[in-house]
């Protein structure tokens, strides 16, 4: 008997424009009439499905679940051949990337909001990676963009749910779904990259750790590579459990969202290190004891000290860093004589710099970190790089970092977010900021003069192709920065994001809290944008 496929008469629906990582709305806006059917189906018709081969997973968010049985029904109408999916619907970013590799598929659909919060009113989003295991390049996601805008109909496979909790081969419709753990092959990436036997001898000599993954994604991948692969004791993994609602919390591993982490880190109790994921699994914030690490400087010493594991003992080919991160890694790469790339805010932009060879780990601000070893970032993979350099250098995080600063200097750092604004204030705001900004250079502001100003556009250094508006950047004569971006993730009115930066060489690096120190750049913030006037707001919301 042959399948029956339906082809569903339906009309373009506005506002399906991706943005700096797949597309994300209100989950009520996905599960409306047509409205995840005309994405998918937009996807399939610029990327192709005859024949193909796909990866099909999810960070467990509430409609995760429903949404794959309409994405493996859609993916059989249109002739995919073979739909590899986690079990239960579930894998993290960075494993479907690593499994788009590792079966050399034609790529695959990720089902997340990432940090975004989950459930029945909260957010859900979807996106789609190529086959080199990154996400969609703007061309991509701009030509899914314009096929939604014309869509009139789409095909979809009259069948029953595929048993997504039963490991093993599945038939839909003549089409292959392959149900696989979602852990297995991820962690044996990691157990190729690290030394597991050293990491697992700092465990079994009383080292603690509390890993938290924010109910979200990590928690099996967590808690199978710590605690059953290298022996942290039971309980290191908290908050293990994705759940559908992401047990109400807000998973954007930050001091703020993370507080609970926080606290125990700055407390009498506080374990040897610490470390938080976000929604998808693809984020990382790394806590000491009693210290905080700064994504960005994170990165500085993840590079400066990746040759301790065995993945990277041959050295690093160069690093990349998204603009608004802070130069302390641009300062490691000099010294390590590698090249250095300054690339737009989300990780697509890091995907040609790997594949050509040109850098080996890559980060951004906003807690991402991650190498060549998938094209993705990679939460979990940063903690472990972490407990690697620490079973080899036997030093404290606090340690590390304050030799780290004395040898390169400080890059203090800080973003501000002001969340749900109204965006035509947003808008406003910027379109006067873009418009001052050839009148900036000299210009002094609360003891700093303007050396230069603009709009940051990037020409990828491998394919040409040129990115504009990425942010508008102040830089001041004595080394401090600014840098204003809209976020392109949110789904409530516009966040404003404000990244302050200050150099420190040498020791007076060690001193000051990071907010202290940059005081003067956060008033120059303030009265270069007119943020209070435009928005009203004069406080950030969330300060990491
Ligand atoms: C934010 C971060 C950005 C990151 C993006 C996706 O984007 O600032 O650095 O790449 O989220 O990360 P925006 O446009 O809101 O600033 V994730 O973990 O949501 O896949
Ligand atoms: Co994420």
């Amino acid at each position: 008997m042959s399948p029956h496929i339906t082809n569903v008469q339906t009309a373009p629906i506005v506002g399906q424009k991706p943005g700096t990582s797949g597309l994300r709305k209100k989950t009520p806006v996905f599960m409306g009439r047509h409205y995840l059917e005309n994405f998918v189906q937009s996807i399939f018709d610029v990327v192709g499905a005859k024949g193909r081969t796909f990866i099909l997973g999810g960070d467990g968010r509430y409609f995760n679940d429903r949404a794959a049985q309409v994405i493996l029904r859609m993916a059989a109408a249109n002739g995919a051949a073979r739909v590899i999916v986690g079990q239960g619907a579930i894998l993290s970013t960075p494993a479907a990337s690593h499994l788009i590799r590792l079966n050399q598929t034609d790529g695959g659909i990720i089902m997340s909001a990432s940090h975004n919060p989950g459930g029945p009113n909260e957010d859900f989003g979807v996106k789609f990676n190529m086959p080199n295991g990154g996400p969609a390049p703007e061309g991509v996601t701009e030509a899914m963009f314009q096929r939604t805008t014309t869509i009139t109909e789409y095909k979809v496979l009259e069948a029953q749910d595929v048993d997504l909790g039963r490991i093993g081969r599945h038939d839909l419709g003549g089409m292959i779904v392959d149900v696989v753990n979602p852990v297995t092959d991820y962690a044996a990436l990691m157990e190729a990259l690290f030394d597991f036997p050293a990491i697992r001898a700092m465990f079994a000599g009383g080292f603690r750790m509390w890993m938290d993954s924010m109910c979200a994604v990590t928690g099996p991948y967590a808690t199978e590579i710590l605690e059953n692969r290298l022996g942290a004791e039971k309980g290191t993994c908290v908050n293990a459990i994705p759940l559908p609602d992401f047990g109400g919390m807000h998973p954007d591993p930050n001091p703020t969202w993370a507080k609970a982490l926080m606290d125990e880190m700055f407390s009498d109790a506080a374990p040897d290190f610490g470390a938080a994921s976000d929604g998808d699994g693809d984020r990382n914030m790394v806590v000491g004891q009693g210290i905080y690490v700064s994504p960005s400087d994170s990165l500085a010493v993840l590079a400066a000290n990746a040759h301790l594991a065995p993945g990277y003992k041959a050295g690093l080919k160069g690093v990349a860093r998204s603009m608004p991160t802070s130069a302390a890694a641009d300062r490691v790469a000099d010294a390590l004589g590698i090249g250095k790339y300054e690339t737009p805010t989300g990780w697509k932009f890091f995907g040609n710099l790997l594949d050509a060879g040109k850098a080996t780990i890559c980060g951004e601000e906003s807690f991402g970190t991650g190498s060549d070893h998938v094209r993705e970032k990679d939460g979990l993979w940063a903690v472990l790089l972490w407990l690697n350099i620490l079973a080899v250098r036997k030093q404290s995080v606090a340690t590390i970092l304050q030799e780290h600063w004395a040898k390169y200097g400080r890059n203090y750092y800080s973003r501000h977010d002001f969340e749900a604004i109204a965006t035509d204030k947003a808008d406003a705001m910027f379109a006067a900021l873009r418009g001052s900004l050839a009148g900036l250079p000299g210009k002094a502001v609360d003891g700093m003069t303007v050396q230069a100003a603009d709009d940051f556009a990037y020409a990828d250094p491998v394919d040409g192709s040129v990115s504009i508006k990425q942010g508008v950047r102040v830089l001041f004569q004595d080394g401090s920065r600014i840098v204003y971006r809209l976020s392109g993730t949110g789904t409530e009115g516009a966040t404003l994001r404000v990244y302050l930066e200050r150099y420190a060489p040498g020791p007076d690096g060690l001193e000051h809290d990071a907010q202290d120190a940059l005081a003067p750049v956060i008033r120059a913030a303030h009265a270069l944008a007119g943020i209070a006037a435009y928005t009203g707001r004069t406080t950030p919301d969330v300060v990491t």
